[in-house]
C-alpha cells in the first residue's frame, strides 16, 4: 500500500513538474512573439520609400496620446503623413489633428486660437501659423497630407483640439 502511494505522488509529482515545464515554455514563446512585433511596428512608423519621400505612420486612440513625439527628417524632404484614429469615440468628444506650427509659434496662443475656431475644425480661419495640418478625425478614421519639410531646425506639432496640446505634442526635427 505505502508502494503504490509513493508511486502515485511520484507520478503526480512528475506530470505536474512537466506540465508546468511546458507552461512556461509557451510563455516564453508569447512574450518573445510581442517583443518583436513591437520592434517591427516602431520601425515601421517612419520609412523613407524609393522616391524618398518619408512615410510617416501618425496614430493616435480614444485617450490624448500621439505614437511618435520625434519626427527627424531632412530640409526639403516630401513627407507623406497618414493620421490614424484607432479609437472608437466620436470627433465631437475625442477628436485629433497634427498641425505643424511655424518657428516663433507658440503653442499654447496657437490651441487657445484654435480652441475657438470650432466651426472650421479647430484651425483659425485664414492662419499663418502653421505649415502644415490634417482635418480633425473621430474614432475608425484615417487621412493622409503630404509636406514638404521647411528648413533646417525644430518646429512643434501638436494636436488642435480644445484641451490636448499639453500632452498631444511633438517635435519635427528638421537636419
Ligand atoms: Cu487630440
Amino acid at each position: 500500500m505505502k508502494y503504490i502511494l509513493t508511486a502515485i505522488v511520484c507520478i503526480t509529482l512528475l506530470v505536474s513538474c512537466g506540465e508546468s515545464k511546458e507552461e512556461k515554455a509557451t510563455l516564453k514563446t508569447k512574450t518573445t512573439t510581442v517583443k518583436k512585433s513591437k520592434v517591427v511596428a516602431k520601425k515601421e512608423m517612419v520609412v523613407v520609400d524609393a522616391d524618398g519621400v518619408v512615410n510617416v505612420n501618425m496614430i493616435t486612440a480614444d485617450r490624448m496620446w500621439f505614437n511618435l513625439k520625434k519626427i527627424t527628417v531632412k530640409a526639403g524632404q516630401k513627407i507623406k503623413l497618414t493620421l490614424t484614429h484607432t479609437g472608437k469615440l466620436p470627433k465631437s468628444v475625442m477628436g485629433h489633428n497634427v498641425v505643424f506650427l511655424k518657428q516663433g509659434v507658440t503653442t499654447s496662443a496657437f490651441a487657445s486660437e484654435a480652441a475657438a475656431a470650432r466651426d472650421n475644425d479647430y484651425i483659425p480661419e485664414g492662419t499663418t501659423a502653421v505649415i502644415a495640418y490634417t482635418k480633425m478625425l473621430g474614432g475608425g478614421e484615417t487621412t493622409t497630407i503630404e509636406f514638404t519639410a521647411p528648413a533646417a531646425g525644430t518646429y512643434d506639432y501638436i494636436c488642435s483640439f480644445p484641451g490636448h496640446y499639453g500632452i498631444m505634442k511633438g517635435k519635427l526635427i528638421v537636419a
